[in-house]
């Protein structure tokens, strides 16, 4: 049986999300920084949108260097808030669930999709369900994502690779000689420096180069074991399957009516949050034992509060505590006030894991 895989990986994803939720920042170069607090400018790029791209600022870059690239430019630099990232990434992987019968998460922005049913082995359908996503994430969340489709998880990587941003590319198999021919050799997934230098020295450029090269020199060099990954990889070979895991946590978050330190009207926005969760949790069948309040103030600071609870699928009952952590917080905070405000299920145990639990 032929496999039909996504590979689905969202456009600068935590930059996108502050040009987002940023009116001044909109359109402009973004940098989004792990600033590490030993002097004004050290830390690392986590990443930056295309327009900073162009001036050659990339992820992993230490900050300093960012901002000699950016002098005279108009380019933004911004903190990275991780916990909201990951709040709308738990959004985004809920979308692609719905999608799919089987799903693995590999990064906050990326997932394989294995749609082999669900597209009844036609590539048209497969198609149609990588527009579906792209449509959903756009209309949900505002955000373009690249999808790559293929027969394996290599090729449908490779393939979300090729166009970005916002790009829909088929490799089937038929096509995957021509699309390999004139890849450079360094930029087949999971091919690093180290190996580029070897392959370099060995006169291979391209993919279709090392596809041909003597497997004995390949052995040589790398042992038997990497010259065969290499030499799959070369040629497009790649039988790992999607591996379905299961979710840690489900939250949601919602943006208040305006921005206030009022429990009462905070609350009645969680209130309706739950009424959504609820029904996920729900659906996937689980129970959690800790739940969290997540606050956004008006400067866009995200903060969390969690509390260890006893296990529970009800989330009604611990509700109270929700509000208990959200009194709390605006207490020592009176000077702040929330502009959005989520509640996230953590900690789970799956239904088949409660049984055994309960024959203790
Ligand atoms: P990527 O998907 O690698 O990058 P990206 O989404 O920013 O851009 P692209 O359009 O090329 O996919 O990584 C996802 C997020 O992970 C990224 O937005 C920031 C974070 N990240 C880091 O913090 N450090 C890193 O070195 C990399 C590569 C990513
Ligand atoms: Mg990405």
């Amino acid at each position: 049986m032929q496999r039909i895989i996504l590979h689905i990986d969202l456009d600068s994803f935590y930059a996108s999300l502050e040009e987002l939720r940023h009116e001044n920042i909109r359109g402009k170069a973004v940098v989004i920084c792990v600033y590490s607090g030993r002097s004004e400018d050290s830390g690392a790029v986590s990443t930056a949108n295309y327009k900073a791209r162009e001036l050659g600022i990339k992820s992993g870059m230490p900050i300093s260097l960012a901002k000699r690239l950016a002098k005279d430019k108009d380019v933004a630099f911004l903190p990275n808030d991780i916990e909201y990232y990951r709040t709308v990434s738990d959004r985004i992987m809920e979308i692609l669930e719905e999608e799919t019968d089987i799903m693995q998460q590999v990064s906050i922005d990326e997932s394989y999709l294995d749609v082999t049913k669900k597209s009844n082995e036609n590539w048209n359908n497969a198609k149609k369900i990588a527009e579906i996503i792209k449509k959903k994430i756009k209309e949900q969340e505002g955000l373009t994502c690249s999808v790559g489709i293929g027969h394996n998880k290599l090729v449908a990587k490779m393939a979300s690779k090729h166009k970005k941003p916002d790009g829909l590319t088929i490799i089937k198999d038929t096509e995957i000689k021509k699309f390999f021919e004139n890849l450079p050799a360094s930029k087949i997934h999971g091919v690093g420096g180290k190996t580029t230098k070897v392959l370099d020295e060995l006169g291979i450029k391209t993919a279709k180069d090392l596809a041909d090269f003597d497997v004995n020199i390949l052995e040589e060099k790398f042992g038997r074991n990497k010259a065969k990954l290499l030499l799959d990889k070369a040629r497009g070979i790649d039988d790992s399957p999607v591996e379905q895991k299961e979710r840690q946590q489900i939250s949601r978050l919602g943006t208040l009516k305006e921005d206030t330190d009022d429990v009462v009207t905070i609350f009645e926005k969680i209130k309706e949050l739950a009424t959504d969760m609820k029904k996920k949790i729900e659906k996937e069948k689980v129970s959690f034992r800790t739940i969290s309040l997540i606050t956004i103030d008006t400067a866009l600071k995200t903060q969390t509060r969690s509390e260890t609870i006893q296990v529970t699928n009800d989330l009604d009952s611990v509700l109270p505590i929700v509000k208990s952590l959200l009194e709390r917080f605006l207490e020592e905070n009176s000077e702040k006030k929330l502009r959005r405000v989520g509640i996230r299920a953590s900690n789970f145990i799956y239904k088949k894991e409660q049984k055994t639990l309960g024959d203790f």
